[in-house]
């Protein structure tokens, strides 16, 4: 799998499926189609980001709810991110692996990533109120 590619995909493809998740992004210039989204260095750069918080939840998986303390605030007070954008990217980075994967992605496989992304998106809800 072309695990550096897997974040900047799914976050391209979260911005094209669902372009109300744009408004996050206004400074990332040129959002304009699908392709304009695609080749963006900063959703690429963004992407990027995103999976190396993922890769924290996996190296803390005993953790996961304190490990994502900190970035919830983050989402929650700060950028202000409806919460409900936390399952529509990882419905994306699902799709991604998966169509990476082709037969290797498993139930088995999509049981274990479904399980750790959902742990992943409570985590991050978890400091809205
Ligand atoms: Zn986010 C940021 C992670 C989702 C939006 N994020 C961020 C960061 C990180 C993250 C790590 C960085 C921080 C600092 O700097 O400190 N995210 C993440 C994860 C996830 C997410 C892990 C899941 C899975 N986000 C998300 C979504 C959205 C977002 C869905 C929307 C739609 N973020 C965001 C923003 C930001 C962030 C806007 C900021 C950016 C800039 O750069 O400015």
């Amino acid at each position: 799998m072309d695990y550096e590619s897997v974040g900047p995909a799914a976050l391209s493809r979260c911005l094209v499926v669902y372009p109300w998740t744009q408004r996050y992004f206004g400074n990332f210039g040129n959002l304009y189609n699908a392709a304009a989204i695609m080749g963006n260095p900063m959703v690429a750069k963004h992407g990027t980001t995103i999976i190396q918080g993922l890769e924290r939840g996996v190296k803390n998986m005993d953790d996961i709810k304190e490990t994502y303390a900190e970035l919830s605030v983050l989402h929650s007070e700060k950028l202000r991110v409806d919460p409900d954008n936390f399952k529509l990217i990882s419905d994306c980075l699902t799709i991604v692996v998966a169509s990476q994967m082709g037969k290797a992605f498993t139930g088995e496989v999509q049981a274990a990533l479904q399980k750790f992304l959902a742990l992943v998106v409570f985590s991050l809800g978890r400091q809205y109120h």
